[in-house]
């Protein structure tokens, strides 16, 4: 392969978030204590190279509870899951481990005690996303999705006194705002989260695009295509006005991308693993890169403590089944 780069310049934060290192250490741990197989409802987070790898290890994913036996464990994605699911889950009797970001959950409590209250919703977030199916789900009517501002105007709502606005965790932050304004523009009583639902992850992801794509001559994102908040990088760097790319598998890459593109920037969703990230340095090493930059970021230091029942992680190892 012709030498084409330069330089690698990595954002700072990238890759794992919180949310999913858990959701990842819970679905390791139930392995590890009950023995294979676990059940998983849906991809643990929106990752091949991950799901992959804990398929290997014994856990088996499905998308309906009606393909779980009976006496089987069964873990909760990241995404989090609709009211009705839990219930079946619940009336079927399975061990249930729930490796909902706790970050998605908080938007699931919210939603419930307005909805004690009164309240009915706009939700804004990508329809069909299982994320906003479990937010969704927490009621079982009174939620209105809106993906964009032109379905704002759309909106047709029973009563909008009491009405609040609640979003996706992974969207565009800027995106999210256009429409939250829509929206408010619209329904100017709407009452809104005390903090924004995007998570830190989310935010801090696309500042550090934000930073290094007009640093660079192309940006690379290692990410799933199912993955909303990897999608959202590459959608940005491109915005920006820095062709993207974003890539599953570090085989993926090529090498046309980089001719007349020595600089570039390189990031992972919040759902990649590092080691894709050592994968793809390694390649554009071979592209003729001399050096990896590391940009200077926010450290992220959130972090949060698995479900009862596996161990605790300040502990070491989960005790033997
Ligand atoms: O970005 P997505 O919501 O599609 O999900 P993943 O790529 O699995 O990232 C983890 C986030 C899970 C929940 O917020
Ligand atoms: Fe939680 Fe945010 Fe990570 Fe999703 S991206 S798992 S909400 S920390």
């Amino acid at each position: 392969m012709a030498a084409h780069v330069h330089e690698v310049l990595l954002a700072e934060p990238r890759g794992f978030c919180a949310g999913v290192d858990r959701a990842i250490e819970i679905v390791e741990r139930a392995i590890r204590k009950f023995g294979a197989p676990i059940y998983v409802r849906h991809e643990i987070v929106h990752n091949t190279y991950v799901v992959n790898d804990l398929k290997a290890k014994g856990a088996i994913f499905i998308e309906d509870l009606a393909d779980v036996p009976a006496g089987a464990t069964l873990v909760f994605s990241a995404h989090g899951v609709p009211k009705a699911v839990r219930a079946e889950a619940a009336r079927r009797g399975f061990q249930v481990f729930d490796a909902t970001c706790p970050l998605v959950t908080k938007v699931h409590v919210e939603v419930a005690k307005l909805h004690k209250e009164g309240y009915d919703f706009i939700m804004i977030g990508h329809k069909g996303h299982p994320e906003v199916e479990g937010t969704m789900g927490q009621l079982s009517e009174g939620i209105h999705l809106v993906e964009d501002v032109a379905d704002v105007e759309r909106v047709r709502l029973r009563q909008q006194e009491r009405l609040a606005v609640v979003t996706q965790t992974t969207l565009s932050v800027d995106d999210a705002a256009e429409i939250l304004a829509a929206v408010k523009r619209r329904f100017p009583q709407v009452r809104e989260p005390k903090k924004q639902d995007i998570c830190y992850a989310t935010q801090n992801r696309q500042d550090a695009v934000k930073v290094l794509a007009p640093q660079v001559d192309i940006v690379i994102v290692v990410g799933s295509p199912t993955s909303s908040n990897s999608n959202r990088l590459r959608e940005l760097a491109d915005r920006l006005g820095t062709p993207a790319y974003m890539v599953d598998d570090p085989a993926d890459l090529q090498s046309a991308w980089f001719e007349g593109r020595p600089r570039v920037g390189l990031t992972a969703g919040a759902s990649a693993p590092d080691i894709l990230v050592q994968q793809v340095i390694e390649r554009l090493k071979a592209l003729g890169a001399a050096g990896v930059r590391r940009m200077p970021g926010v450290e992220e230091t959130v972090h949060f403590p698995l479900p009862k029942g596996l161990g605790d992680r300040s502990m070491g190892e989960a005790p033997a089944a």
